[in-house]
């Protein structure tokens, strides 16, 4: 039986949730005409004034905005209320550039804490349950946005954030925690933990986990149920537009349900800005409809993914997004082929392997060259060096055969790549440093 945090809400009917979007879209839009220059001015430059918005159908006059805008505006710059109504700030630096800063009031703090608490119910928690947050708690958003949805549905929060995996191992076990959150890169690593402690799942009491803050396939999510004895959920989120919770997955397991009282969801073209049809691939677009400190038109996530308003068993009517592919600038271009990570993740995990490898891009003579290096399990490590190069060579044609892709494989000794307790690094590109 499906449970809802907010029932009334997250099984409205469509017309109910599309009322409310075109009222706070509204409000939203001219709160931020009047409170924040840079949307004053991007508004004006294409000739559009807050009344010529009057329902979420005029979305597309709106400009988008970057994270160059966050970069520019840097630290305070998009905050649309004093900032002694900021009651908390947070920040990611993402892998390239400088750090963006983004505020909460306690209202945005409150909304945050229920739509991780939707997260929390749609995977079976409630007040009976032992919340393990091993996401990072600091400026990322991950440790303090699932503490606070833990706090909310009043099940007992162990805020225990990441690293220390024997330590965690051990908390999971005396704690006796329930529910486990943290990145799926570092619940595959507590996973192995566990095994290499000379514990079974049967010595834990986990349930159900959520995981995300990067992209996983859903061969991972098989090896971390397996590892960990759990039923292993997707989230997702992203800190210019609130933190962990922006979408969450229910107990179908397929695809995450956008919290559309909070967030407009699109889908568009990357190269024209073009609106694409729900079922579309494309760069996935948040517009905030709720947030008092750092509301955000029409965000550029760089995200890929697909959306589908099909109905779902759990009886939730929010628009699904699919987990996201990658992001636009992960995407591989190995001699004309696009790859994104995930993708050979699925292959790698389809053959049997774990997820742990590692994408090492060069180039040799103006010719890309890939390295997919991947972990062998013990038994085959203690194989003759000729089945080794067959298990390579078996594996080369998959990629070929499934992407593709033609690349180097290496298959590499167990325990050799490092692991992660946040979001796993998949890719080397040696191209930048030539560059
Ligand atoms: O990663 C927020 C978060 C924390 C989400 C904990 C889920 C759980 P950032 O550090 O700003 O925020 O990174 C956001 O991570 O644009 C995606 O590229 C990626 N990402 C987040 N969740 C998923 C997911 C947090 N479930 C960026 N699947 C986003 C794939 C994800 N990618």
């Amino acid at each position: 039986m499906a449970k809802y945090f907010q029932p009334e809400i997250e099984t409205a009917p469509l017309e109910t949730i599309r009322e409310i979007q075109n009222e706070r879209l509204i409000n939203t839009v001219n709160r931020v005409y009047n409170n924040v220059e840079l949307y004053r001015e991007r508004m004006n430059a294409a000739g559009v004034k807050p009344e010529d918005i009057r329902s979420i159908d005029d979305l597309h006059k709106l400009p988008f905005t970057y994270k160059q805008d966050l970069r520019d505006t840097y630290p305070y710059g998009m905050m649309a209320v004093p900032m002694s109504e900021v009651v908390e700030l947070h920040a990611s630096s993402g892998t390239t550039g400088k750090q963006i800063v983004v505020g909460y009031t306690e209202n945005d703090l409150k909304s945050w804490a229920d739509i991780c608490a939707r997260q929390l119910y749609a995977v079976g928690a409630d007040e009976n349950d032992y919340v393990h947050v091993a996401y990072g708690y600091g400026l990322f958003t991950g440790g303090f946005g699932l503490h606070i949805g833990a706090k909310r549905i009043g099940a007992t929060t162990i805020p225990v954030s990441s690293g220390n995996t024997p330590r965690q191992i051990t908390i999971l076990k005396d704690f006796g925690s329930t529910v486990l959150c943290c990145t799926p890169s570092y619940a595959l690593y507590i996973g192995e933990t566990l095994e290499q402690m000379g514990l079974t799942p049967d010595d834990i009491s986990l349930k159900a986990g959520i995981f995300g803050a990067e992209p996983w396939t859903e061969g991972m999510r098989k090896d971390i149920e397996k590892k960990l004895g759990l039923k292993a959920y997707d989230i997702y989120g992203l800190t210019e537009v609130m933190g962990p919770g922006v979408a969450f997955e229910c107990e179908e397991q397929s695809g995450m349900h956008v919290n559309e009282d909070h967030f407009i969801v699109e889908i568009i073209d990357p190269d024209t800005g073009e609106v694409l049809p729900v079922g579309e691939e494309g760069e996935i677009v948040f517009t905030c409809i709720t947030k008092e400190a750092f509301p955000i038109l029409r965000y550029r996530t760089r995200d890929i993914g697909v959306l589908s308003r099909e109905k779902c068993s759990c009886g939730r009517t929010f628009i699904k997004m699919s987990k996201p592919r990658g992001r636009t600038d992960d995407m591989l271009i190995i001699r004309g082929v696009n790859v994104f990570p995930s993708q050979i993740e699925t292959v790698l995990t389809q053959q049997g392997y774990s997820a742990n490898y590692q994408l090492i891009v060069d180039r040799v003579n103006n010719t890309d060259t890939l390295d997919v290096r991947v972990e062998m399990s013990a038994d085959v490590f203690s194989d003759t060096v000729r089945n080794i190069s067959k298990k390579e060579y078996e594996l080369k044609e998959a990629l070929k055969s499934l992407l593709g892709l033609s690349a180097k494989v290496t298959l590499v000794e167990p325990q050799s790549i490092e692991r992660s307790t946040g979001k796993a690094v998949r890719v080397i590109d040696k191209r930048k440093l030539h560059d």
